[in-house]
């Protein structure tokens, strides 16, 4: 039996007097500052930082109380109300605001969280100031909160507030939200109290994490500190009973993902003001009217990866590709942290570089690098987002990265281009992002040049594709979804008053739909055969409890041949493709350019795979095994019988060429002919018929089909995923038809998008060849067994 200690069912031996607040945020800071004007006067003002821009709306809404750090050393000031929010601050004294804030939090935590980045510092008298500076929380909480009220905890500085809470009030649900990365094992281990904070976690009914990885990462620990995961849920034994055989019925803490969001309305609407607008012509005025501004705002920390930036940014200079008289680079670099060495030292080689860069490439009037190590204003902010062709996010690390949201959601103009890491949890949601390796220098020079070539139909495709997942998924959907699983929560007394042999199998605890982590060694396979990255976001994939694997079937699941009719899938995949199709909760899919008849006798997939042809017009009843397409009216079947009838007259004049007729639409091959008999072909047939109106045109591998009605793989998946109504997507693809697919991945944390082989691609992943997607789905497969 485990010795975990989450705080359950230990009535407090004082039980402090009730508050009032029926929803509380316990945060480590409060979102104000203090300033203190030149006439001896106070005031607070707004200060900046993902949480707050995150959680005010929320607060204000739901008049809640928020019990946080003032940001000053010393005595606290009165609860006082800003902004539409309760304020009830905590007193930190200096040496506190040293050992648990500047220490613990800031030199320990959030490196060791972020990667290893920097070196993380290791303190007993840290830990013990981070211990009582966590208690102080959790008096203040439990003394505010009305019976049964809902408390949510905020990030990795109070980690031990949700155990000492449940202590004090067993009563409360107690929700957590980790704003940065839950590092792998492996690292995490390395922390002397990670038991602790383990146990201090588990005190709550709901953690939440910004990925499905972070999410893993946290169970991961759990089971490697003897506690058993279900789906997502971390099963607690419960306390021996006082001379009783029996223990007190367990306990289930869920963990899950809740990707945090911006409001993202309020954002565009700020920057829609008139003088929002002419202020984003100015600044462009202003900085010399360059042809290209690259704009970088962060705060000024080492996770951030702006030297990697500023490194890509000075290389671009030197080789000619940026010109400082028509191209530059703002870097807002907001004041962080600024008493601690490591901040200090990142401060100075960030300045040194831009001192160098401006020296060597700079002109008179025209530095290449504005560097405002200042804080601005929301409005300020805004203009600069307008006035920026392309936002740089190069994090080395980051929970979410709310500044790539925002540059979106500022973006009511659908211009602009996002460079963003995939090491940022938003790159989660923005595949179509330019996204990047910060620690590859030379591939995000080449991104950050095609975000500047990008064409302005290109750009306006991608950003259209964010703003849709920006609106749909903003920081009130965020904060209501987390709420509802957090407030749903048993009440913890009602479970601690009956014996485990009564307890309902359902305890009415929250149960996420999420698997159980696999096994280390799986992973670490997985990880020597395909991108580490795949590998962490098909983790989170298979915890989904319904999912849809759907493929392209011609150089993904087969590898290409010069007939298409000699295609064969390769015997791996089909195993493993045999092994899928039996996992409960798992849909498959082969998704082809294909003729539905065709599809079938070539591939002849695992029975209970569904079939979708010609791009989408055609598919498979996946339940009777029959099959469907797009029904023509007579005006349409007229259309195709005019159109099958004019590219068969071309073909016949280009030789070894051929035409296929499909149910909705009429193909031209091209594979067999010589290559300029090819281009010709294909250059006719799309100034004819497929500029004919009605007509809609795909592009295949050295094939143009033409449609009358308007399906593509995008539609397809689209249909797919509404009809069988599956909780994440993954597609794997190869040509630029699948491309659609991509496009219309719902970006949904879940989601996984796959490339196979080379060319330009929305997806999110790349793989070499159908050996390496066996491999994947073989990974697919183990996964969903654990
Ligand atoms: C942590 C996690 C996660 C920045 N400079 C100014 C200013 N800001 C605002 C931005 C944005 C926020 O601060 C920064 O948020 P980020 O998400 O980019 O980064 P962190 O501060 O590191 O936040 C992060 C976040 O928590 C939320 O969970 O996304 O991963 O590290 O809103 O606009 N705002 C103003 N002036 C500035 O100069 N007004």
């Amino acid at each position: 039996m485990t010795s975990v200690d989450t705080g359950d069912a230990r009535p407090p031996s004082e039980p402090p007097k009730n508050g009032h607040h029926d929803l509380i945020v316990v945060a480590n800071r409060l979102p104000v500052d203090r300033k203190v004007a030149a006439d001896g006067t106070t005031s607070w003002v707004p200060s900046p930082g993902g949480l707050v821009t995150a959680l005010e709306p929320v607060m204000q809404r739901n008049a809640g109380a928020w019990v946080g750090w003032s940001g000053s050393a010393g005595e606290a000031p009165e609860p006082f109300e800003a902004r539409g929010i309760r304020l009830i601050p905590v007193m930190l004294d200096e040496r506190e605001v040293e050992e648990f804030y500047e220490g613990m939090a800031n030199s320990t935590l959030w490196p060791l969280y972020h990667d290893v980045v920097a070196r993380p510092q290791f303190h007993r008298s840290w830990w013990e100031s981070y211990e009582q500076v966590n208690q102080r929380f959790a008096d203040r909480a439990a003394a505010e909160a009305a019976p049964n009220a809902l408390v949510w905890v905020q990030d990795y500085q109070l980690q031990l507030v949700p155990q000492m809470l449940r202590r004090l009030r067993p009563d409360l649900r107690i929700g957590f939200f980790n704003h940065i990365p839950f590092p792998p094992y492996e690292l995490f281990a390395q922390l002397p109290w990670r038991r602790r904070v383990l146990e201090g976690l588990l005190g709550a009914d709901q953690l939440g994490f910004q990925r499905p990885a972070d999410a893993n990462n946290f169970l991961r620990a759990c089971r490697r500190n003897g506690l058993s995961t279900r789906r997502g849920m971390v099963q607690l034994p419960g306390e021996p009973r006082f001379g009783s055989p029996d223990h007190h019925p367990r306990r289930e803490v869920n963990a899950a993902a809740f990707p945090i969001s911006i409001d993202a309305r309020a954002v565009q609407e700020l920057a829609e003001r008139p003088e929002i607008q002419m202020r984003a012509k100015e600044i462009r005025r202003e900085l010399g009217d360059p042809r290209v501004v690259l704009l970088g705002v962060d705060r000024l920390d080492y996770t951030k990866g702006i030297l990697h930036r500023l490194k890509a940014v000075e290389e671009l200079f030197e080789d000619g590709d940026l010109e400082a008289q028509d191209a530059v680079l703002v870097q807002v670099a907001t004041p962080s942290r600024e008493r601690v060495d490591q901040y200090q030292k990142m401060r100075q080689d960030v300045e040194v570089t831009v001192g160098r860069i401006n020296g060597d490439y700079g002109k008179i009037g025209h530095p290449a690098v504005h560097y405002l190590h200042q804080a601005y204003g929301r409005d300020e902010l805004a203009a600069l987002y307008l006035a920026a062709d392309v936002l740089l996010v190069t994090a080395l690390r980051d929970g979410m990265n709310l500044v790539a949201k925002e540059y979106v959601a500022t973006r009511y103009d659908e211009g602009g281009a996002l460079v963003l890491s995939e090491f940022a949890g938003a790159a989660n949601e923005l595949p179509q992002a330019f996204l990047i390796n910060p620690h590859d220098i030379d591939g995000m020079k080449a991104q950050i040049m095609r975000a500047v070539h990008v064409t302005p139909k290109e750009a306006q495709r991608r950003m259209r594709a964010m703003r849709r997942r920006v609106f749909d998924h903003d920081v009130a959907r965020w904060a209501s979804t987390f709420l509802k699983v957090a407030a749903s929560a048993v009440e913890p007394n009602a479970v601690a008053s009956v014996s485990p042999g009564d307890l309902p199998t359902d305890t009415g605890a929250i149960r996420l739909p999420v698997r159980p982590g696999p096994r280390p060694d799986v992973l670490d396979r997985a990880r020597r055969a395909l991108p580490p990255g795949l590998v962490d976001d098909v983790e989170g994939f298979a915890m989904h409890p319904s999912l849809l694997v759907a493929l392209d079937f011609d150089g993904v699941l087969a590898p290409l041949t010069a007939k298409p009719e000699l295609s064969r899938m390769l015997p791996e995949a089909r195993s493993q493709l045999g092994a899928l199709v039996h996992v409960p909760g798992v849909r498959l899919a082969l998704v082809s350019g294909r003729s539905l008849a065709d599809l079938r006798a070539i591939a002849d997939p695992p029975p209970g795979t569904m079939l979708v042809g010609s791009h989408g017009a055609e598919f498979s009843d996946p339940i009777g095994g029959g099959a469907a397409s797009a029904e023509l009216d007579d005006d349409r079947r007229a259309l195709l019988a005019k159109a099958t009838e004019e590219l068969q007259k071309l073909s016949a004049q280009h030789d070894r060429t051929w035409v296929e007729m499909k149910p909705t639409g009429v193909v031209l091959h091209t594979r067999q002919a010589e290559a300029e008999v090819a281009a010709a072909a294909t250059k006719a047939a799309l100034k004819g018929v497929g500029s004919w109106p009605g007509v809609h045109v795909t592009m295949g591998k050295e094939v143009v089909e033409l449609s009358v009605v308007e399906v593509t793989k995008g539609t397809a998946l689209a249909a797919l995923r509404q009809a069988l109504g599956v909780g994440a997507v993954m597609y794997v693809g190869d040509d630029v038809t699948d491309e659609r697919a991509f496009d219309v991945m719902s970006v949904d944390s879940g989601d996984v998008s796959v490339r196979v082989g080379d060319g330009d691609t929305l997806a999110r992943h790349r793989l070499r060849d159908p050996e390496q997607v066996a491999t994947l789905l073989g990974l697919l497969v183990d996964l969903c067994r654990e």
